[in-house]
């Protein structure tokens, strides 16, 4: 494969330093803890899983993988469409390798992924690509939503499915929200409120955001 092929990366994102990753992950793994144990997931177990007669242990149901980011622009090594020129936009080139502060907004879980939102600045926009919403085939209103919109972390994916799907997930859950479902409050935990949103779909908006360091950088994986 020539170079030229080759240069792009896997993909642009910001990327979790070490100190912070141990802190949110620690956090989702205590919600998760938490919401297998509450009587609500259990009433809406059958939503959650086919296998309904069994009890889900979430920690075990999602498998975490790799360094935690938040993928600004997925480039394929250089095949995924706007690739090219997502990587020669002038924000993404100065600030390639600074450090930014992510506020993670929410937390959330489906049958088949748990993530954080994240809720970026107007200064982070600025490395959001335009098109990161245009997703209508697979979540029809997500192009009426404001761009950041799916900016997300990916905390961990049930067996076989792949991470974007974290964003699609929270796509969804924003898509409803637009639409006016503000969710059924289920109950005040300790980091916030959580909402369900029917079939398997839950979200802890925090009480306090989680601020995280995170590096602009890329994964050539
Ligand atoms: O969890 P994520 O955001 O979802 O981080 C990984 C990363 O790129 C490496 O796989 C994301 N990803 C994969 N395919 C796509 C895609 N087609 N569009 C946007 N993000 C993608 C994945």
């Amino acid at each position: 494969v020539p170079l030229e092929e080759t240069s792009l990366p896997l993909f642009f994102g910001w990327f979790l330093l070490p100190g912070i990753q141990d802190k949110v992950r620690c956090t989702s793994m205590d919600f998760l803890k938490t919401l297998d144990t509450l009587e609500a997931f259990k009433k809406h177990l059958p939503d959650f899983t086919v296998e309904a007669e069994k009890e889900v242990d979430l920690e075990q149901y999602f498998q975490a993988n790799g360094v935690l980011h938040c993928t600004t622009k997925f480039c394929d090594y250089g095949k995924a469409e706007g690739a090219k020129e997502y990587a020669d936009k002038l924000a993404v080139k100065e600030l390639y390798g600074s450090a930014f502060e992510l506020s993670l907004s929410a937390l959330f879980v489906t049958p088949r992924t748990v993530g954080a939102r994240v809720s970026l600045s107007e200064d982070q926009l600025t490395l959001w690509p335009a098109d990161a919403e245009e997703v209508v085939s697979v979540v029809p209103a997500a192009a009426t939503l404001p761009a950041g919109s799916r900016a997300h972390i990916t905390l961990g994916c049930a067996e076989g499915v792949e991470p974007q799907q974290t964003g699609f997930d929270l796509l969804e859950i924003l898509a409803l929200q637009q639409e006016g479902q503000e969710g059924e409050l289920v109950e005040e935990m300790e980091l916030g409120s959580l909402a369900y949103y029917g079939k398997g779909r839950w979200l802890l908006s925090l009480r306090e955001p989680i601020s995280a360091q995170a590096c602009f950088s890329s994964l050539y994986g």
